[in-house]
């Protein structure tokens, strides 16, 4: 396969080059990707060097996968020209998320929908992932009614430059901002911008890409995301309505045999996920799983996991490697 990673030299294309490399996947030709001050820098890949080159050189060179993670204007001015160009896309910007005629994916969730035609699809936002993967088996068995999420997200989410901010907040020094405010010693409940409802663009990702993935319209969501000065992944703290009653048990066993899950739930020896643990894994943890004794069918859930990997990275080459497997590129 000939891929290419637009936004190669970026936190989450750094990523994405690792995990093609832990996973194997089957690359004949590497075409590292990024903006024109880039252009010519060299990338270590598998042991092998290789030049960044500009977006119009990539899509001359007619790749058969690309993956994206170089925002959203990039993703929309560019994907179209490399799906022209016979390239199928896998963009992890927001660019593609809610445009209907685009797969919005999680492989273990949703891969079936995917088809040959498909040649732009959407990687979905990393808190969102998480928290479908670990709800996804949940719908099935039980059918959700409404879910409440307060995340609790790392400042990788927003890039270096936030991670520059809190380091240089550590050591007393006064750097360029990434945010409004200080992060060391901090939680700021403003992820992204706000829209006109009073929720921010983060907090409306959740509601609208959950629907979608999940297919379901009528299940309620609300969420309220806080940025917090942790760098190993996003923790969210999910409690989930459904129209029918469960087991805690059951739940337990369901997510413990859900693929890309992790069950850490164990109140008696302090087990349960968190960042530091989650960090450079590629699964989505889940904890503190316990009734919601306040109303009926409903659950609380403590879910992580690595923002920068199964929140995008990781995601993202599943998908490619669906497409290989099933012979859809
Ligand atoms: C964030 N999910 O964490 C967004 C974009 N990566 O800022």
């Amino acid at each position: 396969m000939k891929v290419a990673v637009v936004g190669a030299t970026g936190m989450v294309g750094e990523v994405m080059l690792k995990v093609l490399a832990e996973r194997n996947f089957p690359i004949t030709e590497l075409i590292p990707v990024a903006s024109e001050k880039s252009v010519g820098k060299e990338i270590e890949f598998k042991g092998n060097k290789y030049k960044v080159v500009g977006m119009q050189t990539a899509v001359d060179m007619k790749a058969d996968i690309a993956v994206f993670s170089a925002g959203g204007d990039t993703s929309k001015e560019w994907a179209p020209k490399f799906a022209a160009a016979g390239t199928t896309v896998i963009d992890n910007s927001s660019a593609w998320r809610m445009d209907p005629t685009k797969k919005l994916v999680v492989p273990e969730i949703n891969a079936s929908i995917l088809t040959k035609d498909d040649k732009i699809i959407a990687n979905p936002n990393c808190s969102t992932i998480q928290m479908v993967m670990a709800l996804a088996p949940l719908h099935k068995k039980y059918d959700i009614k409404r879910i409440i999420v307060s995340t609790y997200q790392s400042i990788t989410g927003t890039g270096v430059k936030a991670v520059r901010q809190l380091e240089n907040e550590y050591a007393g020094i006064q750097g360029e901002m990434a945010y409004k405010y200080p992060i060391h010693r901090n939680a700021i409940p403003q992820c992204d911008v706000f829209e006109e409802n009073g929720y921010t663009k983060e907090e409306m990702k959740l509601v609208r890409e959950t629907q979608k993935i999940l297919e379901d319209k009528t299940i309620a969501v609300t969420a309220t995301a806080v940025r917090v000065p942790v760098v190993g992944g996003h923790s969210e703290a999910v409690n989930v309505e459904f129209e029918n009653d469960f087991e805690v048990s059951e739940v337990r066993s369901i997510l413990h045999n859900t693929p890309g899950i992790t069950v850490q739930d164990n109140i008696d020896t302090f087990t349960y996920p968190m960042p530091l643990y989650a960090e450079g894994k590629n699964d989505v943890f889940v904890g503190r799983i316990r009734r919601d004794e306040s109303q009926p069918n409903t659950l609380n859930m403590w879910i992580v996991a690595d923002n920068l990997r199964k929140g995008a990275a990781t995601n993202a080459v599943q998908i490619a490697e669906y497409l290989v497997e099933n012979k859809l590129v």
